[in-house]
């Protein structure tokens, strides 16, 4: 598939591979458009859809993860147009439907649009160079992908309330000790890093990735008891799967698993 606002490859050597997804319009810092949102969304679910693939990867330029949504876009709408068109891309959560998970790589700027895309993929591992914010205050408008929503979420009220009414930009090293992203790296080690998490997930089994993913993010949506419970019926269930019992014997036998993803 070839695409012209992102660049896709496969990489990694074990049986399942890793999806990589980069956002490629650099001179507008990757600003999210309709064109990009619709590829990427493609790109997605058609990793996603694939046996071979284990976990996706999704980065940007050394320069910017990507600074926000596009604003020559946005600008002329109207009320109107906006709701009528559900402004903008439909594809804007598509990344919420795949099943696999998706790594954010942050290098740069991740702003409104940009901070909310890396918010919805399931861990991000920032750059020392990353630099965080919510700035559609100074636009004259509010987050519309879930800005005011998964930043208190993830940073509490205090730090979600500075940065999304003061426009102020997060760098790095704020980020990891606020609980936005899960490690900094050197700039230069980012996508071997994100790379390595990948593969390393990759050699587990499909069906308990799967799950855990499932399970953590009940957990923002469900009561406890509610998510425990699931949990519960989860853990029960992989003792029907082949790659528990392959797992539990390759432990006692000192070997390592050789996981069927079933
Ligand atoms: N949209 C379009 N183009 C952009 C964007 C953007 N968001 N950000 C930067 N660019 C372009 C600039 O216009 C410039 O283009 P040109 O060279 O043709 O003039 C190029 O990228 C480089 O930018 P700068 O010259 O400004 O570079 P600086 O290093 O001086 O500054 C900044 C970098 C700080 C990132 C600056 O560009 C900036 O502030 N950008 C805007 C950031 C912003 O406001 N983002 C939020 C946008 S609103 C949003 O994301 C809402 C999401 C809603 C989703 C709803 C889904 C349903």
């Amino acid at each position: 598939m070839s695409y012209e606002c992102i660049i896709t490859a496969v990489q990694g050597d074990g049986p399942r591979k890793t999806g990589l997804i980069t956002l490629n319009r650099p001179k507008a810092l990757n600003a999210l458009n309709d064109q990009l949102m619709d590829e990427l969304g493609e790109a997605l679910l058609a990793f996603d859809a694939d046996d071979g693939i284990g976990c996706i990867v999704l980065t940007g330029s050394e320069r910017a993860f990507a600074a926000g949504a596009d604003i020559p876009t946005m600008l002329p709408h109207t009320f109107a147009t906006a709701f009528k068109s559900g402004l903008i891309s439909k594809n804007w959560e598509t990344i919420l439907q795949v099943r696999k998970p998706v790594i954010a790589a942050v290098a740069g700027f991740a702003l409104g649009g940009g901070c909310e895309l890396a918010m919805m993929c399931d861990f991000i591992i920032a750059a020392d160079t990353a630099k965080f914010g919510q700035p559609e205050i100074k636009l004259g408008i509010v987050p519309g992908a879930g800005g005011t929503q998964r930043l208190p979420r993830a940073v509490g009220k205090s730090k979600a309330m500075d940065m999304l009414l003061t426009a102020r930009m997060m760098g790095a090293a704020e980020a990891e000790s606020a609980g936005l992203v899960s490690r900094v790296v050197p700039a230069d080690t980012l996508l071997a890093e994100a790379l390595a998490a990948a593969e390393q997930i990759n050699g587990f089994s499909g069906p308990s990735v799967a799950l855990i993913k499932e399970l953590v993010n009940l957990a923002y949506q469900a009561p406890l008891t509610d998510g425990v419970n699931v949990e519960r019926r989860y853990f029960h269930a992989l003792f029907g799967s082949h790659d528990q019992r392959e797992g539990m014997e390759a432990f006692l036998a000192k070997r390592a698993p050789s996981f069927e993803h079933r």
